[in-house]
């Protein structure tokens, strides 16, 4: 632990708090004790002798000895699978359940049973295993049967040696998560984490296997505690219910969009959010926050969000507002909102024990609260001191707990911060969450916290989203949450966490978000700096570079850090700063883009590499590297002192944004770097739309040969009103290149002029529309058109 840990932590702590995380860690153990969840005397069962074989829709049930499985086809390429006995889900993740039935042709043998539908045959064998092949016959992926110990199943799947997975939610580890442990229990690393801390706070049980025979991924819908140990095999084990899993085959868009599909599509946010957001734990009052605001008019910085970390609260109980520290909210929050500025509260899900407080006595009388085995209302301990925490496995909790946000959507709050619902108690020793044996509602079915504690935060993220769906009617939900599981998408972005200051955390972000990606979270971010200590200048800065190219641009730091806005540092940091800060500000087109197509299709902004080119092994572990969208690659700097950057582009042309230097992929080789720039690189054949000045620039990089398309999403940046998507086709012959632009949508074009300029080729005639336009530095301007042709010189 590093001094400034020592002294943020011993500042947010008093004595008295230390002795309830004694008392807390006592009681709960305590509690435990008494629980039955001993394995000693299961026995490791499997399924046994299969007994007999039902038809079902869209698949087939088998009965064995000890167990039973149902496999349907959900749709072509979308397997699920139920092994029972055990417990079935509640839904929570789950957005479809009208699938379209699937008429698998079945063949039964003595050997066992052959399914096949559309490119996929699966063959159940008398004895539970499990194979998936391709109609070529290549293997696909080989399930053992799977083995049951008392409540809890265990599935082991046979790995192919060069087999890369990735996901598993919020790791901290490689990209490539193989070989690994991992645990599925949302936990707070409390204080600070980096690289090889297990478990995080998002534990979502998805992973994408990237192998010779293709990708697919796997979901098991079950929440239960549970780990995964990948070496030779992928071994999943869960500490109850049944274990129901999914694995959807095919092409990564193919399995992204089916998964999202099935767990449902991510929110389309306000665009305000892709703007810049300053947060801090210390901005304790109201004169701290118009402080920051000046100086970022004075500093010449756009700002779009200033977040209220726990402070604001009187005396940390949830939705209050401290009216010493913010005598004035709504007004604070109006003139805010005149300079474009929206005002972001945190919320944790602990509710202090007073009965002088709203909240809490509310919630008593309405029997809101977790309780133990006894029928005793669960204590913890939180930043208010003993809390209790709603049950927000029931469906009138969490109507009941949707009502507080009234009051904070009343004072003038645009965006909700969640935290601390992985759930956290604080705690001395051992895991800082409740009791495993805490009893929850599960919608009437009862359950302990062993299957509730994975979902808790993704509930309190369903009632927060429905909150501000009914009492901001007229206004997309915004909500970014520290934890999350399944199905988080559809109701907040994440972010991730407490990450420790240093290259090392700065380094670990790409293959952290990039996993987040694939397991279904579309939208993060991360602490730009670290949370925990005070970056240098350099560090800083690499960070914020790095972040420019995220979906959530939020600097945030703990208590006791020194002070961080941008322009802190002096110069040059300050301004190279607000150059990424422009340019951040430029690709917001782009950006709102990638969340439209990301709501229509759950692909995240931000991909691995190998998306360009997943048969290129050479890519499979690039963990540096990300893709925004489909047209920019960014390769960040995230070692200390580097000024040469090695660098890996996938097959194709790529040109260096900054000289548009032509690059023809596959190749890795080094570019020199300096403090004001990392080197990004856009893929030939893109029309990349940027804003500047209230202006609308389309770059256009050439692929000679090739035929591309572009889109370009707008709206009125917030609501439910009208939007156009404007569609580019764009034609790249050798020494010329036609483009037609159509458009969909009732929304107007929001410039009445675009300007045009061209890379990789020297531009010598402009046809727009029939007329020839004349051209400055490879550039020219011009009003909407339908079909343009460009002449560039042989
Ligand atoms: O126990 O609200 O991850 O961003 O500043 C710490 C105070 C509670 C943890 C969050 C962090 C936030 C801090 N919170």
């Amino acid at each position: 632990m590093d001094i400034q840990k020592i002294t943020y932590v011993l500042k947010a702590i008093s004595i008295k708090g230390i002795v309830r995380t004694l008392q807390y860690g006592y009681s709960r153990d305590r509690i435990d004790k008494k629980s039955s969840h001993n394995l000693s005397d299961n026995k490791k069962l499997s399924s046994g002798e299969l007994k007999f074989v039902n038809f079902i829709e869209g698949g087939i049930q088998l009965n064995f000895e000890h167990a039973s499985v149902a496999l349907i086809f959900l749709s072509h390429n979308l397997i699920q699978i139920s092994w029972e006995p055990g417990k079935s889900p509640i839904p929570y993740s789950i957005a479809k359940f009208d699938w379209e039935p699937q008429l698998p042709q079945i063949k039964s043998s003595n050997s066992g049973q052959i399914l096949i539908c559309g490119d996929i045959s699966v063959i159940i064998d008398n004895s539970g295993g499990i194979c998936f092949q391709d109609l070529k016959g290549n293997l696909l992926k080989r399930d053992n049967p799977p083995i049951r110990e008392g409540d809890r199943w265990s599935l082991s799947t046979i790995l192919t040696p060069e087999e890369h997975i990735y996901g598993l939610g919020e790791r901290a580890s490689s990209f490539n998560i193989r070989p690994g442990n991992y645990n599925s229990w949302n936990t707070d690393p409390a204080g600070s984490y980096s690289h090889g801390k297990d478990p995080l706070y998002i534990g979502t049980p998805i992973y994408l296997s990237l192998s010779n025979a293709g990708s697919h991924l796997v979901f098991f819908e079950n929440s239960f505690k549970s780990y995964f140990q990948i070496d030779d095999s992928f071994k999943a084990s869960f500490f109850g219910g049944m274990l129901r899993y999914y694995i959807i085959f095919g092409s990564f868009e193919t399995i992204i969009s089916q998964l999202a599909e099935l767990i449902g599509l991510p929110c389309m946010p306000p665009r305000w959010v892709f703007g810049y957001h300053q947060s801090r734990w210390g901005y304790q009052k109201e004169a701290d926050i118009r402080e920051v605001v000046k100086g970022f008019e004075e500093h010449n910085f756009p700002l779009n969000a200033i977040h209220l970390d726990i402070d604001y609260m009187d005396g940390f109980r949830v939705f209050t507002i401290n009216s010493n520290r913010f005598p004035g909210m709504k007004k604070l929050s109006s003139d805010l909102e005149v300079k474009g500025i929206k005002l972001v509260a945190s919320l944790n899900p602990a509710v202090k024990r007073d009965r002088k407080y709203e909240v809490y006595s509310e919630g008593l009388s309405k029997d809101v609260f977790c309780k133990l085995p006894n029928g005793k209302i669960l204590s913890g301990v939180s930043w208010p001191g003993w809390s209790v925490f709603p049950d927000f496995t029931k469906t009138e909790v969490r109507k009941w707990w949707k009502q507080q946000y009234q009051k904070l959507i009343d004072e003038g709050i645009s965006g909700i911060w969640h935290d601390m619902n992985e759930p956290v108690s604080f705690s001395a020793w051992g895991d800082k969450t409740f009791p495993v044996t805490t009893s929850h509602f599960m919608e009437g079915q009862g359950g302990d916290h062993l299957e509730a504690h994975n979902i808790y935060g993704l509930l309190m993220n369903r009632a927060g989203y429905e909150a501000l769906q009914e009492y901001a009617p007229n206004k997309r939900p915004w909500i970014f949450s520290r934890a999350g599981w399944a199905g988080l998408q559809r109701y907040a972005w994440n972010w991730t966490g407490d990450v420790e200051t240093s290259w090392e955390s700065l380094k670990q972000t790409i293959p952290t978000i990039l996993g987040l990606g694939l397991s279904g979270h579309a939208f993060s971010g991360v602490d730009i700096g670290g949370f925990s200590g005070s970056p240098d200048a350099e560090l800083y800065l690499r960070w914020f570079q790095m972040a420019s190219f995220l979906p959530l641009f939020r600097t945030h730091s703990a208590i006791g850090t020194k002070p961080r806005e941008p322009w802190v540092y002096g110069e040059p940091t300050t301004s190279i700063i607000r150059n990424f800060l422009q340019l951040r500000y430029k690709l917001l087109p782009y950006l709102y883009t990638l969340a439209w197509e990301a709501a229509r299709s759950g692909i995240s902004p931000i991909r691995p590499i190998f998306w360009e080119n997943p048969q290129d092994q050479n890519l499979w572990d690039i963990e540096d590297e990300f893709l925004l969208g489909d047209a920019i690659l960014i390769a960040p700097i995230i070692k200390e002192k580097e000024f040469i950057r090695q660098i890996t582009l996938p097959q194709g042309i790529w040109y260096s944004f900054w000289d548009t230097q032509k690059y023809i992929g596959p190749l890795q080789f080094e570019v020199p770097v300096s403090l004001e720039m990392i080197p990004l690189f856009i893929k030939g054949g893109t029309l990349l739309p940027l804003e500047e000045d209230g202006k609308i620039y389309l770059h256009i990089y050439t692929d000679p040969g090739s035929t591309t398309s572009n889109h370009i999403y707008f709206d009125e940046g917030d609501g439910y009103g009208s939007w156009r998507v404007d569609n580019f086709q764009l034609i790249h012959n050798q020494n010329s290149l036609d483009i037609s632009w159509t458009h969909e949508g009732d929304y107007p074009f929001p410039f009445p002029l675009v300007t045009v300029r061209v890379h990789g080729k020297q531009l010598i005639e402009a046809n727009v529309d029939g007329s020839i336009h004349p051209i400055k530095a490879n550039t020219f301007v011009t009003p909407i058109f339908k079909n343009l042709k460009l002449c560039f010189e042989e």
